[in-house]
């Protein structure tokens, strides 16, 4: 009997965060791929649009206007999903249980200029999109109504994404979201066994073992997580414990966007294509209470799997049994780790 061995043979991961299991069938990836490898024609757009909704002066859909601004502006969502003034309600009824959200939606600008995306920005411009995250998040998370900040981007239009211009958006509600809220439970539970933050161990762990790194600099490390989903999902971690984006040092908000930059030009250079993600931050709720066992970190949701435009489906078993991936964690990381750390626009 061959022994088992987890670079060919097919098995399950757990993901600590979450407490799910995912399915990894490693001898797959090693089908021939006869499709084409094909790249996409360099998309050029200007560096101002007369016809974007975010572009600075420009009118959005709702009749406002953008004013002429410089850098990073936020505004509140015209289509909110969430609203302010939801009166108290639901029902209780054991399976048709219902419950009123309030909460504030926002559109965040990254820059004034439409051509650019986070990978071609420049760090010290990526860091006023942090300082504009900690302002939000300052902001909402004082406001009595919201119990959680969700700080997002979606990049692409394969993701949803309405319009290039680099932007991204916070949803901030009365309730901790479905994602946040695993989390919050996993990480308690971790945290008052061993007293120390379930990421901050899972993070010195990938640091000895070097298998899955993709990045590194002083204050954060981006990675593939040994149970990611995604052929190419990654996580930034801080390397200190900190509850959320406010606690983070001056330094520290420098080296959050020198990572994000390192990461997301990897993922840029991969296919040579403006590589297409939802990606967003995980912190503590802001109910007031202390979260000592919360550890901020990022995830990096991207559909791609082959090429430019060919992406992963979740559908058939992965609806309805588990996620499953045929590329295994290590072998993404490989590949994003050899990617050279200049854009390839600038090569
Ligand atoms: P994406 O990040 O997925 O592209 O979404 C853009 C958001 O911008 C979306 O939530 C909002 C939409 O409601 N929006 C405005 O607030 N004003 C507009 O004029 C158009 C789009
Ligand atoms: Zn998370």
């Amino acid at each position: 009997m061959t022994q088992f061995n987890i670079e060919d043979h097919p098995h399950r991961r757990f993901n600590p965060l979450t407490n799910d299991w995912i399915l990894v069938s490693p001898h797959r990836s090693k089908r021939p791929w006869q499709g084409q490898v094909e790249k996409t024609v360099v998309e050029e757009r200007p560096a101002y649009d007369p016809d974007c909704y975010l572009c600075a002066g420009n009118e959005r859909v709702g009749g406002h206007k953008n004013p002429d601004y410089k850098g990073t502006f936020v505004f509140t969502n015209d289509f909110s999903a969430l609203l302010t003034d939801t009166p108290d309600g639901g029902t209780s009824e054991s399976l048709f249980q219902s419950k009123s959200e309030s909460g504030i939606c926002k559109v965040i600008c990254f820059s004034d200029n439409h051509s650019l995306t986070i990978p071609e920005m420049e760090v010290e411009d990526i860091r006023k999109v942090v300082d504009v995250w900690c302002r939000e998040f300052e902001e909402l998370g004082s406001n009595e109504m919201i119990n959680y900040v969700q700080i997002f981007e979606n990049k692409g239009s394969i993701m949803g994404c309405s319009n290039p211009h680099p932007h991204g958006q916070i949803w901030s509600s009365s309730s901790v979201p479905v994602e946040p809220e695993k989390e919050s439970v996993t990480q308690k539970t971790y945290f008052e066994k061993n007293g120390r933050t379930l990421l901050g161990d899972y993070l010195a762990s990938e640091l000895e073992k070097k298998e899955r790194l993709l990045a590194e600099n002083e204050h954060f490390v981006a990675l593939v997580p040994y149970w990611a989903v995604w052929p190419f999902e990654t996580m930034i971690i801080s390397k200190r414990p900190v509850q959320n984006i406010l606690q983070l040092t001056d330094d520290e908000r420098t080296a959050l966007a020198d990572i994000y930059k390192q990461l997301t030009v990897k993922y840029d250079n991969l296919f040579e294509t403006s590589f297409a993600y939802s990606a967003g931050l995980h912190q503590a709720p802001t109910d007031g209470k202390d979260y000592p066992e919360w550890h901020l970190h990022m995830h990096f949701y991207p559909p791609l799997l082959r090429s430019a435009t060919v992406k992963k489906f979740m559908v058939g078993y992965e609806m309805l049994a588990t996620p499953q991936r045929d590329i295994t964690a290590e072998q993404a990381a490989r590949r994003l780790r050899e990617l050279p750390s200049v854009h390839y626009k600038h090569q």
